[in-house]
């Protein structure tokens, strides 16, 4: 039985590639889409969302936009790394069907308080401004939820400040939130997916489907590597979003060390850290519900997302 999951999203060329990795592998079932202001604004990043999925053939998955801002501080948006559409470098079929008319943070609590208990996986690959209004709306989510597996934080190199995530960075405030509450959280973050690099080899792969779908994520990643290599620290893109997608499909793909989680918020140079304690032995489950992911087994993460997009046609 696949997983029933949604991905909350800011899309993104990385946030695209965990859709399309979510929409094309048999074990997880995408129930939803919802969007969030992060890489770019909520308007930009809900349409590249639909855009996305009506490229990858997939009409009936709903889209619902949340939150325009974070909680506390100010927007913030990533165009240095993904242009001024939040998805430059790739002309993507304009969407046809409607936007969800639900706020996204609705659809959350209706669709997870709907279903089975511990049926449905969050995916957040954003700033976590939808997820932390939905459980302080609709406090039992957090038993209803069978997991949370997002992309965001670092327990070493940050890439927003110095030991700070964009995700986490730009929302702290709703991250503490997320990160505070009893539901299992696996942290899937720069530590982990800054081993999911694009390389030319990867995306030879990919190019060599020679379907258009195949032909948008190469326009994507040319932009995102361009984009990364201005930095001078990359030569090629870590492509992190679609990295929790892969640990939902199979948490085999990667190693994972159990540890409480911290979220610094008022810290002169530190705002937006994820402080892992990885002091002393590992917690067993029962005591600690936090897991951070530390080690990529790169070579079946990436035949797993070209299987996807193989299989998506
Ligand atoms: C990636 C992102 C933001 C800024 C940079 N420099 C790179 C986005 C990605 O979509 C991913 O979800 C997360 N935020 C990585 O920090
Ligand atoms: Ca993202």
């Amino acid at each position: 039985m696949p997983k029933d999951i949604i991905i909350d999203c800011d899309p993104g060329h990385d946030d695209a590639v965990a859709l399309l990795l979510a929409l094309g592998n048999p074990e997880v079932n995408l129930i939803g889409v919802t969007t969030v202001g992060g890489n770019q604004s909520l308007g930009k990043v809900t349409y590249n969302a639909r855009a996305v999925l009506e490229a990858a053939g997939a009409r009936d998955v709903p889209v619902h936009a949340g939150c325009a801002r974070p909680l506390v501080r100010e927007g913030e948006v990533a165009a240095a790394i993904h242009g001024e559409s939040g998805l430059d470098g790739v002309d993507l079929p304009r969407p046809v069907r409607p936007l969800g008319e639900a706020h996204a943070v609705t659809w959350l609590i209706d669709t997870i308080m709907a279903r089975e208990p511990k049926s449905v996986t969050l995916v957040p690959t954003g700033p976590l401004t939808n997820i932390a209004l939905a459980v302080r709306l609709e406090p039992r989510i957090v038993e209803r939820v069978r997991e949370v597996v997002l992309m965001g934080g670092a327990v070493r190199t940050g890439n927003w400040s110095p030991v700070a995530e964009f995700n986490v960075k730009t929302d702290p405030e709703a991250a503490h939130i997320v990160f505070h509450e009893a539901w299992p959280l696996t942290m899937v973050g720069l530590d982990l997916t800054h081993q999911a690099l694009c390389t030319p080899e990867v995306q030879a792969r990919i190019a060599a489907l020679g379907t258009d779908l195949a032909g948008h994520v190469c326009n994507m990643m040319d932009f995102f590597r361009a984009a990364y290599r201005a930095d001078r620290v990359f030569a090629d893109p870590p492509v992190h979003d679609p990295c929790a997608v892969a640990y939902v499909i199979d948490p085999g793909v990667m190693t994972t060390r159990r540890c409480p989680i911290d979220v610094e918020l008022t810290g002169t140079c530190t705002a937006g850290m994820t402080v892992a304690d990885l002091r002393g032995v590992e917690p067993e489950a029962d005591a600690c519900a936090t897991q951070v992911a530390v080690r990529l087994d790169v070579e079946a993460f990436w035949d797993m997302v070209v299987a996807a997009i193989a299989a998506l046609g």
